[in-house]
């Protein structure tokens, strides 16, 4: 018998600034890396996005129909900070006040995003994260928003998706040199995110005692692709390298032996200053975020230069790495139209495992089922698969909290339909349709899909339909 969803279970949706909002060049917002990324032709650029910005009460409303219990969304840096940090953006100050304050209206619980990939580009023209320099910009930065908005939070994420970013940079955009960075200074850019995350814990717990805050990171089990014991092996490296590594610092303070070892084998291993570990051992977070969508399989390496091409899908962050693992197709698991497995299970697990190893609390902060949505001539919806896909997960999360695990919410990506990392526009996810695509703005309308319908009924029956 499963037990019922707690009465407090934070029922809600996410999404984030630069995906949703437009804007980008309004009310003396700087550029961040996002704006300048060079994207693919045909596919749609941010400059508009879902018109959020100037949307946000009209889609509030929605989601309060909706009836969210909290809605996550992300703070623009470039939008509140003007250059190098100088002073506050009054302009994207208020904006954001306002966006909290209409969730408030609606009893809805405003949970932030400090960043969601979005760096100011005038720090990446100084090197970026590669910059030590950078943790004290993200500091300054986040006191303003502990100061700003402090009193109205209670849940804060630091940082979207560190492990994405820093494994698979290329996934989120390419920078406009067109050179992504080495792997030697992509692990010094993630010592560097590591440290300012471990200051902003704790210079936030110095100023609340009650508030809570924690990283959120894209986590996924994964799979052995045969019982062969070298499959065994490489699915444990894959597990602790992509998730576990990033996730340990933020927890524990400390680099685990694989993540050392794997490091150093390399000549991968950061420069670390003399008081880093006493810093990454200061700051603890309250829970943990994760994004998850899918599970990974995953098989030795070959060894024969094929490793990091071999793809299971178009995962895109699916990809294996020479020498260590490389990703397998699961024949057991169904996709999504852009090749991602679907694995509700591997939900359950990874709650589970996440729980076994930390046991702090835990909030999904994304989980979704990306498409193509099409309007029918009736001017509705029907994204059934979507429904399907989110009724199993709800169920897994339903048993993982009977297992025992503590889970404290489920916002799924995405609110509302908002452009994706890499595909545009006509890759979906949300509860409502935006009228638009990649290349036609069209009127922006919004519009309510079957699966508003249905989410509105499991949230207020508590995780039933
Ligand atoms: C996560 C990101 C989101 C979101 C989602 C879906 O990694 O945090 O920003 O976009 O993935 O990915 P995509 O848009 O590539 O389908």
């Amino acid at each position: 018998k499963l037990n019922s969803f707690p009465k407090n279970f934070l029922w809600g949706a996410s999404i984030s600034a630069y995906q949703a909002e437009g804007g980008t060049n309004e009310d003396e917002k700087l550029a961040s890396i996002i704006d300048k990324y060079i994207h693919p032709e045909g596919v749609a650029s941010f400059e508009v996005a879902s018109d959020f910005y100037h949307n946000y009460k009209e889609d509030i409303k929605l989601f309060a129909e909706l009836g969210l219990k909290a809605f996550r969304f992300s703070i623009a840096w470039t939008r509140i900070m003007t250059f190098d940090n100088k002073k506050v953006n009054e302009k994207g100050i208020d904006f954001y006040h306002n966006i909290i304050d209409e969730c408030i209206k609606y009893g809805i619980e405003p949970i932030v995003t400090m960043y969601h990939f979005d760096l100011p580009y005038y720090l990446e023209e100084k090197g970026g994260w590669l910059n030590r320099q950078t943790i004290d910009y993200f500091l300054e930065y986040a006191q303003v928003l502990f100061q700003e908005y402090g009193g109205k939070i209670n849940y804060w994420l630091t940082i979207n998706e560190q492990n994405t970013m820093i494994l698979h940079p290329g996934a989120i955009g390419l920078p406009v040199s067109g050179n992504l960075p080495t792997k030697k200074e992509l692990f010094q850019m993630n010592h560097h995110v590591l440290l300012a995350q471990a200051k902003v814990f704790k210079i936030y717990h110095e100023l609340s005692a009650t508030g809570n805050i924690g990283p959120a990171i894209n986590l996924t089990a994964m799979y052995q692709a045969t019982a062969a014991p070298e499959d065994a092996i490489a699915a444990h490296n894959w597990e602790t390298l992509r998730g576990w590594s990033f996730l340990d610092v933020a927890v524990r303070g400390s680099y685990n032996y694989l993540f050392e070892k794997y490091l150093q084998d390399r000549e991968l291993y950061p420069t670390i200053e003399k008081n880093d570990f006493k810093t990454l051992a200061a700051g603890k977070p309250d829970f943990i975020a994760i994004n998850y969508y899918s599970t990974a399989t995953i098989a030795a390496s070959k060894n024969d230069g094929t490793d990091e091409s071999a793809r299971a899908g178009d995962q895109q962050i699916m990809l294996g790495e020479e020498g260590v693992y490389r990703a397998a197709e699961n024949p057991y698991v169904d996709k999504t139209p852009y090749g991602w497995v679907v694995d509700a299970s591997g939900l359950r697990l990874t709650l589970r495992k996440l729980y076994d190893r930390y046991e702090l609390p835990i909030l999904i902060t994304e989980n979704g089922y990306g498409a193509p949505d099409k309007m029918d001539s009736n001017g509705e919806i029907h994204d059934i698969e979507r429904i399907d896909y989110l009724r199993k997960h709800i169920r897994a999360i339903q048993e993982a909290l009977t297992d025992g695990v503590q889970v404290l919410g489920y916002l799924p990506w995405s609110a509302i339909d908002v452009v994706s990392t890499h595909q545009g526009f006509n890759k979906r996810y949300g509860f409502i349709y935006v009228d638009r695509t990649d290349t036609d703005l069209k009127e922006l309308a919004r519009v309510k899909k079957d699966s508003f319908y249905w989410y509105k009924k499991v949230i207020s029956q508590n995780g039933l339909d």
